[in-house]
C-alpha cells in the first residue's frame, strides 16, 4: 500500500485526576496500537496528545481540595503524562493547554471569527451561586436532564444522552458549590453560528463515512444532532480560570474550553515542532489535504469531534488562507467499566493506571484490555479475566510456544535456527497461513477493529502450538533429525512473525522477544514471510510472561470490598455518644489456633478481666498462631455475636491491614491490664 501521512490524536485527558483503565481503553490504548501498526507499516504518523488543563473539571476539583487551579494542573499533567510512559504509550508529543503555544492559537482562532463578525453576541440566562458571586457554568451545576430524565446532567450537556440544551431547560438545577438552588441571572456570551454548517457538516459525515466508514455509535449520535437542529453555542464563559477573551469589552471572560481543548491538537504539534527545530512540521500534517486525521475518543466526546472541531476548522477553511484537514474518522469506544460498576474516583471504585503498573507489568493490562476493548458495546474489567487472559492466554499459548520451541532448540540445535530441508503438507500450510496473518491483521486495524485484530494474532500462536504438537519434534530428534529442524525453522519463523503482529499491543514483551531472536522488526507485510536464516544464532530464552497466583488477584478483589466498606462508614459523622456505645476493651489472648480449610480465620480464646470468650479473627495470613498466646489485643466488646465458618465469635478484635493486605493486631503497652476500657 502506498505510504500515508497520517495525524493520530487521542482526546485530551483533564489534568485534574489520575488515569484510569477507562480511560485508556477509550481513547488511548487503541489509538497506539493503530500507531505503532502504521509505524511499522511504513507510513509517515505523528501521534498526538496532551492535557486539557482548562474548563470547570480543573476549577471545580481546586475548590475541593482548596488549592489554586495551577497547582491541581501542575501536578496532574506530570502524573499523567509518566503514567501513559509508563504503560507505553507512544505519542510523538505530550502537550498541555496552559502552554503561551496554545493560547496564542485559540486566540488567532477566535480573533479570526470575531474580525469576522462570525460570532454574535447574545444576552441569556445563566446560573448564578448568590453566596459564592459567581456564574456558574457547565459542571457546576448539577440537574435532571430535559431530555432523557438523568439526575446527573450538568447545565447544558447531559452525559447520559449526550444532547446539549439551554441551562434554563434544566429541572431541579443545585449548584456544586454551595448545593442551593441557583439563580439565573443574565449575562452576555459570544456565539458560534453552527446551524449556519449544519448543511455542510451533515456532508461531510456522509462523505467521511461513505468514503471510510465510520463507526455505527458514532453515525447515530451524529444523526441524533443534526434531526434535533444544531444551535448557536456560546463559546464564551464567566469564569477567571482559563484563556481570557482577547476582546476588551469582555472582561472577566474565558473562551469555553470545549472551543479552546479540540485546538490543543493543533497547539501541541506545533510544540512538536518547536521541539524538533522544524518549525514548519506542524503545517506538513495540518495544511495537507492528503493528510489522513483519525481523531480516537470516547464516546462522551462525540459532538465535539464530529461536529464543534470540524465546524471551526470549516469556519477557518472559509477565510481562503490556509486549509486544515478535517478528521476523516472519528473511532470513538463506547466505555469499560470496572468489575460490573462504572468507575468512580468519589466512590473508590477502580484502579489508577500507576497503581496498577506497581503491581503488573503493561503488558498485561494492554493485552488484557486490548482483547476487551468497548469498540461496540460497554465491556467491563475483571482482576479473574485479568488473570485468566495472562495465565491461559499470554502464558499458556502464547509464552508456552515461543519457551518450547526456544527450549527444544537451545538443547539440540546449539541455540541455532535449524536448515529448512523437504517441506510436507502440514509445514506448507502454516507457512501460508503465516503469511496471511499481516494483511489479515491490517484489515481489520484499518477498520479500528482493534480488538479483533488483537485476538486474531493469538490464532496464530494457537496455530503454532498445534503445528508443534502436531509436528512431534521430541519424536522426530530421535528418529530424523532433518525432519526435526525443519519443523523447529518453521516454529521459530512463526515465532518471528508473532513478535512482529503482537508488538503494537505488547511493546515490551515484543522488544525482549526480538533479542530472544536476535533479529528487528522489518515491514509489517514483510512479516508473513520466514526472515530467520539456517545458522541464524539465537539468544536463550526468558519467561515473557510468568504465571499470576490466585492470590495476588484474591489481594485485589479483597481491597476493593474494604474500600466499598470503607465509604459508607467514612460518608457518615458519628456523634460522641455513640461511639461511645462502642464497648473497646483490652483482652489477652490465651489460645490461638487455625480454622480449618480457611486461609485467613484464627480461632482465638481471649480473657477480659476473669472472663473467657471465643473469637474469630481474619489475621491468619499475619501470624503465627503460637505467637499470639500471650499478647494483649484491643475487641470491640459488646458487638453482637456472629457465626464465622460455623464458629460463634464473641466480639471482634482490631487490625489494621497494610498495603500487601496483612491485617496486623493494634498493639497495647505491655503495663495495661487486661478488661481495660479503650477510648
Ligand atoms: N478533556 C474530556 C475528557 O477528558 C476532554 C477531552 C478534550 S479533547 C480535545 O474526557
Ligand atoms: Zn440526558
Amino acid at each position: 500500500m502506498a505510504k500515508e501521512k497520517v495525524l493520530v490524536t487521542s482526546a485530551l485527558p483533564y489534568a485534574n485526576g489520575p488515569i484510569h483503565l477507562g480511560h485508556l481503553s477509550g481513547a488511548y490504548l487503541p489509538a497506539d496500537i493503530y500507531v505503532r501498526y502504521k509505524r511499522l507499516n511504513g507510513d509517515d504518523v505523528i501521534y498526538i496528545c496532551g492535557s486539557d488543563e482548562h474548563g470547570v473539571p480543573i476549577t471545580l476539583t481546586a475548590d475541593r481540595e482548596k488549592v489554586s487551579p495551577q497547582v491541581i494542573i501542575d501536578r496532574y499533567h506530570q502524573a499523567n503524562k509518566k503514567a501513559f510512559e509508563r504503560f507505553g504509550m507512544s505519542f510523538d508529543n505530550y502537550s498541555r493547554t496552559s502552554l503561551s503555544v496554545h493560547h496564542q492559537t485559540a486566540k488567532e482562532f477566535f480573533l479570526e471569527f470575531y474580525n469576522r463578525g462570525l460570532f454574535t453576541e447574545k444576552k441569556s440566562l445563566q446560573f448564578f451561586d448568590e453566596t459564592a458571586n459567581m456564574f456558574l457554568p457547565d459542571r457546576y451545576v448539577e440537574g435532571t436532564c430535559p431530555k432523557c430524565g438523568n439526575t446527573e446532567a450538568r447545565s447544558d450537556e447531559c452525559e447520559n444522552c449526550g444532547s446539549l440544551y439551554d441551562p434554563s431547560e434544566l429541572k431541579n438545577p443545585k449548584s456544586k458549590i454551595s448545593g442551593a438552588t441557583p439563580a439565573l441571572k443574565e449575562t452576555s456570551h459570544y456565539y458560534f453560528p453552527l446551524g449556519k454548517y449544519q448543511p455542510a457538516l451533515e456532508k461531510y459525515v456522509d462523505e467521511m463515512n461513505s468514503k471510510y466508514g465510520w463507526k455505527e455509535n458514532v453515525l447515530q449520535y451524529c444523526r441524533g444532532w443534526f434531526k434535533d437542529g444544531l444551535k448557536d453555542r456560546a463559546i464564551t464563559r464567566d469564569l477567571d480560570w482559563g484563556i481570557k477573551v482577547p476582546v476588551d469589552s469582555a472582561a472577566g471572560k474565558v473562551i469555553y474550553v470545549w472551543f479552546e481543548a479540540v485546538l490543543g491538537y493543533i497547539s501541541s504539534t506545533k510544540e512538536l515542532s518547536q521541539l524538533k527545530n522544524d518549525p514548519d512540521l506542524w503545517k506538513k500534517y495540518w495544511y495537507d489535504p492528503k493528510t489522513k486525521y483519525i481523531a480516537f475518543i470516547g464516546k462522551d466526546n462525540v459532538v465535539f469531534h464530529t461536529i464543534i472541531f470540524p465546524a471551526i476548522l470549516m469556519a477557518w477553511n472559509e477565510g481562503g488562507k490556509e486549509q486544515y484537514c478535517l478528521p476523516q474518522n472519528v473511532p470513538s469506544n463506547e466505555f469499560l467499566n470496572f468489575e460490573g460498576k462504572k468507575f468512580s474516583k468519589s466512590r473508590n471504585w477502580g484502579i489508577d493506571v500507576d497503581e496498577f503498573l506497581d503491581l503488573f507489568p503493561p503488558d498485561l493490562l494492554r493485552y488484557t484490555l486490548a482483547a476487551n476493548l468497548p469498540e461496540s458495546r460497554d465491556t467491563d474489567f475483571y482482576w479473574k479475566e485479568f488473570q485468566l487472559r495472562n495465565n491461559s492466554e499470554l502464558a499458556d499459548i502464547l509464552g508456552n510456544f515461543i519457551n518450547r520451541t526456544f527450549t527444544f532448540v537451545f538443547k539440540h540445535f546449539d541455540g541455532k535456527v535449524p536448515a529448512l530441508a523437504k517441506l510436507e503438507k502440514i509445514d506448507e500450510d502454516i507457512l501460508k497461513e503465516i503469511s496471511y496473518y499481516p494483511k489479515r491483521v491490517a484489515d481489520l486495524f484499518e477498520k479500528f477493529r482493534i480488538r479483533d485484530g488483537v485476538n486474531e494474532i493469538m490464532n496464530l500462536a494457537r496455530d503454532g502450538n498445534k503445528y508443534f504438537n502436531d509436528t512431534e519434534p521430541w519424536k522426530t530428534i530421535k528418529s530424523d533429525k532433518e525432519r526435526c529442524g525443519t519443523t523447529l525453522n518453521i516454529c521459530l519463523q512463526t515465532i518471528y512473525s508473532l513478535a512482529e503482529l503482537f508488538s503494537p499491543a505488547l511493546p515490551f514483551s515484543t522488544e525482549k522477544l526480538f533479542k530472544m531472536l536476535n533479529a528487528k522488526p522489518v515491514r509489517w507485510d514483510e512479516s508473513g514471510k520466514p526472515q530467520l536464516k539456517a545458522g541464524h544464532q539465537l539468544n536463550p530464552a526468558e519467561i515473557l510472561f510468568p504465571k499470576i497466583e490466585d492470590e495476588k488477584i484474591q489481594l485485589q478483589i479483597d481491597k476493593l470490598d474494604d474500600s466499598t466498606a470503607k465509604q459508607t462508614t467514612e460518608s457518615q459523622l458519628v456523634s460522641y455518644e455513640d461511639f461511645m456505645k462502642i464497648e473497646l476493651r483490652v483482652a489477652e489472648v490465651i489460645e490461638a489456633e487455625k480454622v480449618s480449610k480457611s486461609e485467613k480465620l484464627l480461632k482465638l480464646k481471649i480473657k477480659i478481666d476473669d472472663t473467657e470468650r471465643q473469637v474469630v479473627a481474619g489475621i491468619a495470613r499475619s501470624y503465627n498462631p503460637a505467637d499470639l498466646v500471650g499478647k494483649k489485643v484491643v475487641i470491640v466488646a459488646n458487638l453482637q455475636p456472629a457465626k464465622l465458618m460455623g464458629l460463634e465469635s464473641q466480639g471482634m478484635i482490631l487490625a489494621c491491614d497494610n498495603t500487601e493486605g496483612g491485617l496486623f493486631v493494634i498493639n497495647v503497652p505491655e503495663n495495661v491490664k487486661s478488661g481495660t476500657r479503650v477510648k
